[in-house]
């Protein structure tokens, strides 16, 4: 009988790495996700960047399940012949009764096959199955709930083709079916109802009833007890989707979700305790020379600056090299993902700066889409008015480099007084003349739709922040994700990140959150929540998460207000930092990324797997559940080297140079190295305390 796993230790930067000995014998994984080749949110992510390693295990015996559109098949995927015969027939008999399956490659790293299904081309079906889920599982879905409809379709044909593959193969199979959220659970309630020989695994990345009930203004970690949860849902109208998703957690044979805090609402809400927490991870970039991402972060701040020089044309009057550039990104629910309290914090903010008198501006961006109606004339007008700048500069040295040329030619030294003409002058007036404005620097870079609707505007509206010249704080509304092709801003989300100095996400409703553990891996400090998955995790396996740049807000136990003091004095202190302090944080942040990476966090799907095997074929498979290690309780200790705090700062002089930073980077490297020495160190988790470290 195999045995689900055996660990072993080898390094990833001081923790461990798993070498399996697992012997899957026959097993083949099935992951099914309405996301699959198909953009919507996080899920997306958590998919495509897990793809490589998932591919490394399971090699040809791994596929993805996902539903079929034109638009991401000719942009994303390769069709091809299917891989093996029983999958050729399952197709076969699928297409040949009414359905249209495709196979193909999805081109991501590790290019994993897909199997995407035209859940449109089999609506015929829709009426039949529902009075079958109707039957079998008491769940009545209305006619208008039209993502609920898609979830009935895609349900019956992701269990159909599970059935059908089960019965196309020669011997019995070991089939592992992993369903993610609500919108692809059907198929697994569908498979235990049928009893096939399915291995089933289902992952809720946020629960249906949480997202409502915390967009709605209720005490929610605070009640998670309370809440007679089937009224609730009734309430909300997703009584229907909430059954299915309770269903599918409560059938599975391995039920996980993304963070312990999600875990603990699931426990509430669906009223079943998640067997493993299965974190995030990322597909983890390394640069050979450390200080490439500081390049690099060098690089995008250059091309926001220009943005930002179009975009105040007129109302320049603050240094862009004392600017700090913070922002939010995200799905557009103001008050779950924190937009609210950051708007509140950089009006404080804005009121700290004024009167302590600081040099520092800060300018937020707010990457949330919403509905637009294109770019506005005002903005546009900014890049141009910049563009012609630059362009009269350009043709004044033109001119100015040619009478110099000519005055050398005939061996004198020119007459700098001469060297601008009246020309020239005229131009350069013309140029300036043009910068002149009437009005304050745009909040939104788009004509809204519901502009006086919008939570965001209405916000600014109300706390005043107007990118008015006293103002130390100014708000950019982009309400439209990033896109390199902008002739705004041509930037894509990664750059745009990489050029910031400061994520800003003080999320109320996070299950994981994939921001701030995307800026972490770019070396980009980074403000989460301990409402947050990712901020729990941090929390957990970092001793001192902010000398890393990991700012974790409190929103568990403070009141609103109070948290909102609590943003604003982490976004006074950060504006505190010198350069230098910030090019070490950046360094510190950088250096969690393999906590973050896949290589790393892979396991616990691994584990989720082989949970499921054993108990869906306790004959053929057995799971030892992981003894701890001292690895197993990492954590990362305090820095070992100075703090980023403003008081220690060893700056020499007000004027800073790039061979200053070129030093500071050559210590920091060395620095690294001493923190690398000192994360070797076990960290004993039990006494709750962290290494003393030599200085
Ligand atoms: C990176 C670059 C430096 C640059 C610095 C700016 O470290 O390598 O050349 O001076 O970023 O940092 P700042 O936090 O001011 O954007
Ligand atoms: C969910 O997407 P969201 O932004 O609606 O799933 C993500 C992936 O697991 C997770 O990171 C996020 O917190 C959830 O909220």
């Amino acid at each position: 009988m195999p045995l689900a796993r055996s660990l072993s230790v080898t390094s990833l930067s001081g923790l461990d790495e798993w070498d399996e000995e697992f012997d899957r014998e026959d097993a083949v994984l099935f992951e099914i996700a309405w996301e699959v080749a198909n953009k919507v949110g996080g899920i997306y992510t958590v998919i495509q960047t897990k793809a490589r390693l998932t591919c490394e295990e399971w090699g040809e015996n791994y596929f993805l399940v996902g539903p079929y559109t034109e638009s991401n098949v000719r942009t994303q995927v390769e069709l091809i012949e299917p891989c093996n015969a029983p999958l050729r027939r399952t197709i076969e008999k699928m297409n040949s009764s009414g359905c249209k399956v495709y196979f193909g490659r999805w081109l991501i790293e590790g290019s994993p096959y897909v199997v995407l299904i035209d859940v449109g081309f089999t609506a015929w079906s829709l009426d039949r199955w529902k009075s079958e889920l109707w039957e079998k599982c008491g769940v009545g879905v209305p006619w208008f709930d039209r993502e609920a409809n898609d979830a009935v379709l895609f349900g019956f044909l992701t269990a159909w083709l599970l059935g059908e593959y089960a019965a196309q193969c020669d011997e019995p199979p070991h089939i592992v079916a992993h369903f993610h959220e609500w919108l692809a659970g059907l198929g697994l309630v569908l498979c235990r109802q049928r009893k096939l020989p399915v291995a089933t695994i289902f992952t809720t990345h946020a629960t249906l009833l949480g997202r409502y009930l915390c967009a709605g203004n209720v005490d929610f970690y605070n009640n998670l007890a309370e809440f007679n949860v089937d009224k609730e849902a009734g309430d909300r109208q997703i009584y229907h989707r909430y059954c299915l998703e309770r269903a599918a957690a409560r059938c599975a044979h391995v039920f996980t979700t993304v963070s312990q805090i999600t875990a603990i609402e699931a426990e509430h809400l669906l009223r079943r305790k998640p067997d493993i927490v299965t974190p995030n991870g990322l597909n983890v970039k390394k640069f050979s020379a450390m200080h490439e991402f500081q390049n690099l972060h060098a690089q995008s701040k250059a091309r926001i600056q220009e943005f930002v020089r179009g975009h105040f044309y007129g109302h320049l009057d603050f240094n862009l090299d004392k600017t700090v550039f913070l922002f939010i990104a995200g799905r557009y629910e103001f008050s779950n993902k924190g937009a609210d309290i950051f708007l509140e914090a950089l009006a404080r903010l804005n009121y700290l700066l004024r009167v302590n008198h600081s040099e520092v501006t800060v300018i937020a961006f707010f990457i949330m889409p919403a509905r637009t109606n294109n770019f506005n004339v005002e903005t546009l007008k900014g890049q141009a008015v910049r563009k012609q700048l630059w362009d009269t500069a350009q043709t004044v040295k033109e001119r100015f480099g040619k009478k110099l040329y000519e005055s050398l030619l005939v061996g004198q030294l020119p007459d700098v007084s001469k060297m601008l003409d009246k020309e020239d002058f005229t131009m350069m007036k013309r140029a300036i003349f043009a910068t002149q404005r009437q009005c304050q620097p745009p909040i939104c870079t788009h004509n809204m739709l519901e502009d006086t609707n919008d939570p965001i505007l209405n916000c600014i509206r109300r706390i005043g922040l107007f990118n008015s010249s006293q103002d130390r704080v100014k708000v950019i509304f982009h309400p439209e994700f990033l896109s390199s092709t902008s002739p705004l801003l041509p930037m894509d989300y990664e750059e745009f990140v990489r050029g910031c100095h400061l994520g800003v996400f003080p999320s109320y409703y996070e299950p994981w959150g994939y921001t701030p553990a995307e800026c972490t891996v770019m070396g980009i400090p980074s403000i989460s929540t301990n409402l947050s998955g990712f901020g729990c995790f941090m929390e957990e396996h970092i001793a001192d998460p902010s000398s890393y740049g990991i700012y974790i807000l409190d929103r568990r136990y403070r009141g609103i207000d109070e948290s909102c003091n609590q943003l604003t004095s982490f976004l006074f202190q950060f504006c505190q930092q010198s350069r230098r302090q910030r090019i070490i944080q950046r360094n510190r942040t950088e250096r969690l990324s393999d906590l973050l990476d896949w290589r790393y966090l892979g396991r616990y799907y691994i584990s989720a797997r082989h949970m499921a095997l054993a108990k869906a074929f306790p004959d053929t498979y057995l799971y030892e559940p992981q003894e701890p290690t001292s690895a197993t309780g990492f954590r990362y200790p305090r820095p070992a080297s100075v703090p980023p705090s403003p008081a220690h700062s060893l700056h020499s002089s007000p004027y800073h140079s790039e061979a200053e930073d070129d030093d500071e980077r050559y210590d920091e490297e060395q620095e690294a190295e001493k923190d690398r020495l000192n994360i070797r160190q076990p960290y004993n988790r039990n006494k709750d305390q962290t290494v003393d470290l030599p200085e």
